[in-house]
């Protein structure tokens, strides 16, 4: 058998991975510090077939936006408006409801809902919002609301975490999507996004979420000012939270994009790191039991490439999409179904049509 790693100091990562020992600290700096690309897609894979064979996942989804207002003044994030500022917006359920008509078609099974910090919308207003979307649309999942924004909600309303949770659940709400989560690190998230809740605020949420049954994904926004050790952190501080509740689906590197931010002059991320990012990710979260390349940011191509470097998801259809696209993204709004099976298929994977919650909704073939 030929040798795929070059680095010898991946030797020992190698031997874990074949045998089933967990990745440490020190393990995930040395991977990323390496520059055995092929020796680290390599060991992800092996990682990838344990977990999920040959399986590529995609999902028929819609992203809705309800609102670009946010009282939280993010550096990295273009799409926040404030309240009467040009181009700010905030849609009543009515729009929404119109929106998600727009988008709907036999056959989709989510909508993917996420939006500003808006003092406005309220805890009854996102009750109305998931009721109404439930009741006019009885097939599709609704995952909505990252941790930042359901922090928010609850504390404006001035009710616990649980009970906001469990009052939006009995709404509609059927997951949670793994925005805001950015980077645990508290010193430099104080100064990426100074106003969000903290990491170990994010990570409570999850926590209260999962504990009420509510599934979520998390993320980790990388290629920023970053270093090595933040990110390695960054996903143990999650692997050790799955180790507790088992509540995440799947794990997202979100790729910073820096037009129209206050890191303007920082690189779009080269694809070699998107890559490293998915393969990393892969080989630490070992139980974890998806990693998705967001098309979206990372691009089609180095998202069909993924495949080989750990990710067995590729996301979705989407329709829509605000947030990487006022920083600078220029891949398509959309990709329809026989896109996604074809990316996958070309890539001898096999491509598993599937909800929100991971249930394979029918064998894709083309
Ligand atoms: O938390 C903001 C990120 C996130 C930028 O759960 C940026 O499947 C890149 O929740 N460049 C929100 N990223 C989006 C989100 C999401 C996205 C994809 C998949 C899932 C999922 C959830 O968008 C924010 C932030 O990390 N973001 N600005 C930017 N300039």
């Amino acid at each position: 058998m030929i040798n795929m790693i070059n680095d010898k100091n991946l030797n020992p990562i190698g031997r874990k991975v074949v045998t089933g020992k967990r990745l440490n600290f020190k393990d995930g700096v040395t991977l990323f510090n390496s520059k055995d690309f092929h020796g680290i897609g390599y060991l992800a894979n092996i990682q990838r077939e344990k977990i999920s064979g040959r399986n590529t996942y995609f999902i028929q989804n819609g992203h809705i936006n309800p609102t670009n207002i946010c009282v939280n003044d993010c550096k990295f994030c273009a799409f926040k408006k404030k309240e009467g500022e040009k181009g700010a917006y905030q849609m009543s359920i009515e729009a929404i409801l119109e929106k998600a008509k727009e988008e709907y078609y036999e056959g989709l099974q989510e909508f993917h809902i996420v939006g500003g910090l808006n003092e406005k919308l309220n805890l009854d207003f996102y009750e109305e919002m998931f009721a109404a979307l439930r009741e006019n649309f009885p097939t599709v999942h609704i995952q909505a609301l990252t941790a930042v924004e359901i922090a928010f909600i609850a504390q404006e309303a001035k009710v616990p975490l649980k009970k906001a949770l469990s009052r939006l659940k009995n709404a509609g709400l059927g997951s949670i999507p793994g925005g805001g989560a950015e980077i645990f690190d508290e010193e430099l998230r104080k100064k990426i996004c100074p106003k969000k809740i903290t990491g170990e605020e994010w990570l409570e949420v999850m926590r209260v979420a999962h504990s009420v049954g509510l599934k979520s994904n998390a993320t980790m926004l990388y290629g920023h000012l970053e270093t090595v050790e933040h990110r390695v952190n960054h996903l143990l501080k999650l692997r050790n939270l799955q180790n507790k509740t088992h509540g995440f689906l799947t794990f997202i590197p979100l790729a910073f994009h820096p037009q129209n931010t206050d890191y303007s002059d920082c690189s779009k991320t080269p694809s070699t790191l998107d890559l490293k990012m998915i393969a990393i990710s892969r080989l630490m979260l070992d139980n974890f039991p998806h990693i998705k390349a967001f098309w979206i940011m990372t691009t089609l191509p180095i998202a069909q490439l993924a495949q080989f470097y750990g990710a067995d998801d590729i996301d979705g259809t989407i329709l829509e999409e605000k947030i990487t696209h006022s920083a600078g993204g220029e891949t398509p709004q959309s990709a329809s179904k026989n896109l996604l099976i074809r990316l996958i298929n070309e890539s001898g994977y096999l491509p598993v049509e599937r909800d929100t919650l991971y249930n394979p909704v029918k064998q894709a073939c083309s």
